[in-house]
């Protein structure tokens, strides 16, 4: 028997190109995406951590991501704030110090030349450190709030406050009440509007690219599948395999800033 019989020729070749496509950086992954991305009028991207990981902002899962021994889970709860607003500000200023010296990186700015070349396009990002919108993303949806921003607990006045560290504890320039971070925590719902807007492009897109999401943290943990069901082709960019690494049409395994300017 020979070595092509003995494999089948063709249906090894095949096997082996569908098998790649799930794995890797790989370039036929890669070329597959980036004609998808070329030939598609209506796109959605949902970010996460992973592609400000690059830029040098601790992940939240990762092992820098731990401020003393606090989780994100602990510390990004209405209840944490509650019973203690002084200790939620504190781990605030230590991301608003580490942030303030961070840059957009080459994804970030890809996703920009995605969004110029594309008809409709709309960017979802988990990410509150706001490097999309500082390297000039337009078209997004900041899901889980801007670290800059702070917003009233008595008359909820919000406003922009760039302060490092923002004096403790930070009062409203109107009513003079406890301000707190205009970031959705746990247990809190996201703002209607933004995740409508999501949700519809996310419905409505024909590619969705995922790019450093570890894809656990709801409502976004559903575009996933929700874009897959509405028929679309759905890409996820990572450094490590996520809960959707199986279930994607492609999976490309690499570091944002490497990966994602090669799409375009
Ligand atoms: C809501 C703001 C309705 C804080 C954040 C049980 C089952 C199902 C759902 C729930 C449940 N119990 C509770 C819920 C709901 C809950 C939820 O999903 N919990 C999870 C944990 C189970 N969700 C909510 O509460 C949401 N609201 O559902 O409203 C409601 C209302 C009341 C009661 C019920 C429901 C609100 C969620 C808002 C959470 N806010 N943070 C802050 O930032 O200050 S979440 C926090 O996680 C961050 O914001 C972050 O954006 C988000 C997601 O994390 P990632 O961005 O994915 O980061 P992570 O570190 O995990 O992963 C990084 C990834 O990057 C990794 O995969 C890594 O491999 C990769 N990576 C690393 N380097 C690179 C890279 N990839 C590429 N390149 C690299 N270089
Ligand atoms: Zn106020």
């Amino acid at each position: 028997m020979d070595r092509a019989s003995d494999y089948g020729s063709e249906g090894w070749g095949f096997n082996s190109l569908r098998a790649r496509h799930h794995h890797m950086g790989h370039p036929a992954a890669i070329q597959d995406l980036k004609a998808r991305l070329a030939g598609a009028r209506a796109v959605a991207v949902l970010t996460g951590a992973g592609i400000s990981a690059d830029s040098g902002v601790p992940t939240f899962r990762g092992a820098d991501g731990l401020w003393r021994t606090y989780r994100a889970e602990d510390l990004a709860t209405p209840e944490a704030f509650a019973r203690d607003p002084r200790l939620v500000w504190e781990w605030y200023n230590w991301r608003r110090e580490l942030i303030a010296t961070k840059s957009p990186n080459a994804a970030h700015y890809a996703l920009v030349d995605l969004e110029r070349r594309v008809e409709r396009f709309w960017l979802i990002t988990q990410n509150v450190d706001g490097l999309h919108p500082a390297g000039g993303a337009q078209k997004l949806s900041e899901i889980h709030g801007n670290i800059w921003k702070v917003r009233c607990t008595q008359c909820g006045h919000v406003g922009t406050n760039r302060a490092v560290p923002i004096p403790i504890p930070p009062h409203c320039p109107t009513c003079n009440g406890l301000l707190r971070p205009h970031i959705v925590w746990f247990g809190e719902s996201l703002d209607p509007a933004d995740l409508e807007r999501s949700l519809a492009a996310v419905r409505s897109c024909e590619v969705l690219l995922i790019v450093g999401t570890s894809g656990i943290v709801y409502p976004a943990a559903s575009f996933a599948s929700l874009a897959k069901e509405a028929g679309a082709c759905v890409a996820e960019v990572n450094l490590d395999p996520t809960p959707n690494t199986q279930s994607v049409d492609i999976a490309i395994q690499g570091r944002a800033k490497d990966i994602v300017p090669e799409l375009l």
